[in-house]
């Protein structure tokens, strides 16, 4: 038989899991707090506890307070726990000065990421990213919760209970729909593998979705209601450090899930009204302007909606789309880019102006000083791929 083809590195970092696991290591799983990000954290946590380990602590960053990725009020608020290791899932990959802070603050660290790959590695001990350019394994598109479930099966060498399967590929088949990746090769197995079981999901904060009328869906639709709980679940909402969708995914009760579903399905109503608002105000800035991207930025917009007003005018307008929350020193903003412009490649020729950058070619986020904000356009404006 022939030896399969694996991620680069996964291997070792079940090993390095297991190590910790073994030797009562403390690991801190660090994730971001979007839906993959949580599910990709939830996966990690029960894999880990199921296998005797202990978590010491999640950490989930705070998009409007500390930005993207590892920080270093992040690290500030870990050092506590050092040494420990730290496993940092759907993020990382971008974070080489923060990474380098932790490895001398005495953590171990070990990314699972999918983002893309900017200038060179981190020095963390060890990376899984299969957007690594010298990564043999032929599919690149897993979102993070995918990359943890592929570790979750290393970590339990083919002894993970059907329970545990059940649940952990129902989390990445939410991941992989929510997060947008291709459906396409193994993506189209989780997801299949995934929606087969969730309407019976052990986890109250799923099942809840299909055994009550909480969602007030007329028709039975199941795609409609796999999207409803999807958007249900990207509810922005962070409180003491854990997002909505932790906390609900991890409900112990129906009740206390349908309760969390109700709340969010009002957070999400009234988030809908601000989306409207800010993207009215960016239509109206960019009326007059003809210019070849949309880069608009506000002091009192909120940075959790960025995304989603990016991505309304990124395909209303068909031009990559800047979009920035305006703080003291620095700017942070979101970009959603079209087929044709891959966003990360583009910011790449201007990184000597930001701080920070990084995503996927179509979605990606950047973080620079606000004295070099109309500088950084000019950059991006200058290094548009010439088109017709
Ligand atoms: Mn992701």
């Amino acid at each position: 038989m022939t030896e399969k083809i694996e991620i680069k590195n996964i291997s070792e970092a079940a090993r390095r899991i297991l190590q910790a696991v073994e030797k009562k290591e403390k690991i801190i799983v660090y994730g971001d707090a979007d839906l993959d990000g949580v599910t990709a954290v939830i996966i990690c946590k029960e894999s880990i506890e199921n296998l005797g380990g202990k978590v010491a602590a999640l950490y989930f960053p705070d998009r409007e307070i500390e930005g993207y990725g590892i920080n270093k009020t992040a690290l500030r608020n870990l050092e506590k726990y050092a040494p420990a290791l730290i496993l940092a899932v759907d993020l990382g990959i971008g974070n080489f000065e923060e990474i380098k802070i932790a490895k001398k603050l005495g953590f171990s660290v070990v990314v699972v990421d999918h983002h893309e790959i900017l200038d060179g590695l981190p020095e963390a001990d060890v990376i899984v990213d299969p957007k690594q350019p010298d990564d043999p394994y032929p599919f690149k598109f897993l979102c993070a919760a995918g990359l943890c479930f592929r570790l979750a099966e290393k970590l339990f060498n083919r002894q993970m209970s059907k329970n545990l399967r059940e649940s952990f590929a129902e989390l990445a088949a939410l991941a992989t729909l929510a997060d947008m990746m291709p459906r396409e090769f193994e993506n189209i197995d989780i997801i299949e593998e995934g929606l087969r079981t969730i309407d019976n999901s052990f986890r109250p904060g799923l099942r809840t979705f299909f055994k009550t009328d909480v969602l007030n869906l007329e028709s039975d639709n199941f795609n409609r209601r796999i999207s409803k709980i999807i958007s249900v679940l990207n509810v922005r909402d962070m409180k003491e450090g854990i997002p909505a969708a932790y906390k609900l995914l991890c409900a112990e009760s129906a009740s206390s899930a349908q309760e969390l579903i109700r709340e969010f399905l009002i957070i999400n109503r009234e988030r809908r009204d601000k989306i409207r608002v800010v993207t009215e105000e960016i239509e109206m800035n960019i009326a007059e302007k003809k210019e070849p991207i949309i880069f608009e930025g506000a002091r009192d917009w909120e940075l959790n909606l960025m995304g989603t007003v990016a991505s309304i005018i990124c395909q209303k307008y068909g031009k990559p789309t800047f979009v920035y929350k305006t703080l003291e020193q620095e700017s942070q903003g979101t970009v959603r880019s079209t087929e044709e412009i891959n966003s990360v490649a583009l910011m790449r020729n201007c990184k000597d102006l930001l701080m920070t950058y990084g995503g996927h070619p179509k979605a990606s986020g950047f973080r620079v000083k606000n004295e070099n904000l109309e500088k950084f356009k000019a950059c991006l404006i200058k290094n548009l791929p010439q088109s017709k």
